[in-house]
This record gives C-alpha cells, structure tokens and sequence, in this order.
C-alpha cells in the first residue's frame, strides 16, 4: 500500500477554479449569462472540452444512447470492482443561465476524480463521474438521468421535441453521427448493482444558506416536477373588423389562465409553485386575433399526492377558461418526476465530512429538481449544497464565493472517500 499523501485530502481549488472559468467561456451570451441546451452546438462543445479535460487527467470517458457521459478511472491489478460510488451532475443550462448551475458539480466529480488518482488511496469500490444529458428540460425534464433509471419507450422519445418544435429523435441521431451518442436511446437503463451510492455537488439556487451563513446544505429531499404544455385554440380573425364580442382570442383565454396559477398554488399550499415560461402565439401578427396560444408550465411540490392535484387543478383551470373564453384547449402533461427523500446514511456521510472540515452546515429540502432524484431510485443518495449570493439562479447573476465552492468540492471529495471505503454506508 502506499505511503498516504502527506496533503491533507481536499481538492486542487486552483485547478478548478481555472476549470470553471474555461468552462464559462462555452455558450457564453451577451448579457453575460450561459446558454447551452441540451443537445445543441454549445452543448457540444462544452462535453468535447471536458472529455478532453477527462483524457489530459488519463481517466476513461464513453457515452449512452442519450448521450449521458460516463467517467472512470482506469482499472489496474488491484483496483476495487463491484457497485460504485458515483458522483456528477449536468453541463446543460437554461437559457442565458448562470456559470455553476450543473457545472459545479461536474466539474467537482472530474476534480475528485483526478485527486483520487493522485491520493492512490486504498478504496474498496470504484468511484466515478457522470455527465447527465438535459437535465434542464429542453426536451424533458432530468431526461439523461431519468434513462438510466428505466428505459424509455419509442413513443416516449417521439413525442419529445423543444418548445419551438425541434425533435429529440433527430438530435439524437445527429449526436450518435458525431459519435456522442452511442447506442439505442431506448435502452439506457443502469444494469442492477451499478451503483453504491451516489452524490451530487450544487449550488443551493436560494437564499437559506447565504441569508443564515451557513457553509454547506445538507439536503433532505427533493421536490416533485410536474410539467406540459396547454393549448388554446381559437380563430385567427381580422384585428380591426372583428367585434370584441365576437371573438375566439387563444391567446386571451391563455392569459386569463395564466393569472390564474398563483391562487391554485396557494389553494394547493404546502411549497406548491407554478410557473409559466414560455408563451407561443400563432399565426403571430400583431393584427390578427390569436388563433392559437400554447402555454409551457413548471409546476412543483415536495409531496406527490399534492403535486398530482395540483395537476388536476391546473387541468380543471384550464377547461374552465376555454369554456368561459369560447375556445377550445388541449392540456398535455409531462411525465411527473415524483419528489424523494435523500439518503439518511448520505446524508450522515456529508456531515461528518463537512464537521471534519470545521464547516458548519444545514439540512435543507431542495426546491430545485435534481438529477440526484432520478439517482435515488437506484441507490442511497446525497446531494451537497453551497451558498448561492442572494439566492439567485436560472440567470447570469448566479454566483457564488470561490471559498464556498472549493468547501463543496472539499465536503465532497471526503464525502465519496468515505463511501468508497470499506464501513462506507
Ligand atoms: O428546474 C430545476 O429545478 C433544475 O434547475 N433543472
Ligand atoms: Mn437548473
Ligand atoms: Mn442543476
């Protein structure tokens, strides 16, 4: 066995702080924020920059039908085999997102991963890294991470486009033609006892820790995602000669629906949320009557049972204002991607790590979705949160302290350390 390595264990925060800023520069818009959806060249880009970063640290990287990235260490006599540890997040981002939302906790995992090799400490399972592929949504919500958890059907994968339209089918076959996505997108699943355990580095995304002080989240559970899109349908009418009482206004209708969402949340209570990001008119001329108006939601809850009436309300709601409006409406949920409780053993695991490093830390729920919720349903899972500044994400002023997030990276490292070795949860 070697001689352990007189550095303590923790992370080469210059190394990744120049990871960061490089990966920053990727999909980099004018407003300073960072658009890379899933699948597009921006996407592209950043997985061929980072399996470059992978090959310079001699570490193994291949890739699934849906284009998820894998990361491992080269095995060698005497490496550990069985169920793994691992431990990744996501290079997507929203559009003109911020630089650490997915990007952290990729970036950590590759760090982690490179200062294993360098500690050669002795591990009695292998540790790896993964990339997960739209964990934003661009197509589907956590779609990457939700493939390794059961295998998607053809017509799942068919019906799947981005909200302008653009199929998930043929971006994929023009990924698996560069070569990034290798295999069927239908039979993704993790083979049984892949996974020991897994964690994932993140930014918090909302004030608690920033506003109480606190240097690391220990999160207890992740909420539920519900999602869709409704259609109203109308009739395109002349702007100027058609009676205000006489017309079938989608995008009107829609509106009214729209301003609707708060009060159905507050009825439902409990962290309940919706939101409307994305509105699509047609045939879009500013005098002519809106003939359809397609509204796409985000809607979430920490509780299942909530979370599906919360659906059957907005259903309701929608209904109701078509016929109110004269118009008709058709509602097409996503798959609902149902909240978990993170791992209490994991969770243990991230305290004592984080104790260990003299930092203090909070247990907190994630109001975000993760991919670590898809993760959970394969094995005991834990997530670590670091401070965002004023709670802010999902825009170019996400930010945080570099220390916060080399302590992360730290609570981390130590944290897939402990999992790895023999009493490792
Ligand atoms: O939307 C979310 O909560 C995550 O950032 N995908
Ligand atoms: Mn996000
Ligand atoms: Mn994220």
């Amino acid at each position: 066995m070697s001689t352990v390595d007189p550095t303590p264990l923790t992370v080469n925060a210059d190394r990744l702080r120049a990871d960061l800023d490089d990966l920053a520069q990727i999909g980099r818009t004018e407003s300073g924020g960072i658009s890379r959806a899933a699948y597009s060249e921006a996407d592209a880009q950043s997985r061929t920059w980072f399996r470059q970063r992978c090959q310079d640290a001699g570490l193994l990287v291949r890739t699934d039908g849906l284009a998820n990235m894998f990361i491992t260490r080269p095995a060698g006599p005497g490496s550990p085999c069985g169920p793994a540890v691992w431990t990744g997040s996501h290079l997507d981002t929203v559009p003109n997102g911020g630089r650490l939302d997915g990007a952290l906790g990729a970036l950590a995992a590759l760090e982690c991963l490179r200062r294993l090799s360098e500690l050669d400490l002795p591990l009695v399972r292998p540790v790896s890294a993964v990339v997960f592929s739209d964990e934003e949504g661009t197509y589907g919500h956590l779609l990457g991470s939700g493939g390794l958890v059961r295998n998607y059907r053809p017509e799942q994968l068919d019906q799947l486009t981005t909200r302008d339209g653009r199929s998930l089918i043929t971006a994929l076959q023009n990924w698996s033609e560069q070569g990034w996505a290798v295999g069927l997108p239908t039979s993704t699943e993790l083979a049984p006892g892949t996974l020991h355990a897994f964690v994932e580095l993140h930014i918090e995304q909302g004030p608690n820790l920033d506003r109480t002080g606190t240097d690391i989240g220990v999160v207890t559970a992740i909420v539920g995602l519900g999602g869709g899109s409704v259609e109203f349908l109308g009739r395109a009418d002349h702007a100027g000669t058609t009676p205000m009482t006489e017309r079938q206004d989608a995008l009107l209708a829609a509106a009214d629906f729209l301003t609707q969402l708060p009060g159905i949340a507050a009825e439902i209570g409990g962290g309940a949320v919706a939101t409307c990001g994305v509105i699509r008119v047609e045939p879009g001329g500013a005098n002519v009557v809106v003939e359809r108006a397609v509204v796409t939601l985000d809607f979430r809850h920490p509780d299942l049972a909530r979370l599906v009436e919360l659906s059957r309300q907005l259903a309701a709601a929608a209904e109701a204002t078509a016929v109110s409006f004269g118009v008709a409406v058709r509602w097409q949920p996503a798959e609902i991607v149902p909240p978990v409780p993170l791992a209490a053993s994991v969770q243990s695991v991230i305290r004592d790590a984080a104790d260990a490093l003299g930092l203090s830390h909070l247990p907190l729920p994630s109001g975000a979705g993760h991919d670590s919720q898809n993760l959970a349903r394969l094995a005991p899972t834990g997530m670590v949160f670091v401070p965002s500044k004023g709670g802010r994400s999902h825009s170019p002023a996400e930010d945080s302290d570099f220390a916060d997030v080399g302590n992360g990276a730290n609570v981390l490292l130590r944290t897939l350390v402990t999992l790895a070795s023999r009493d490792g949860a």
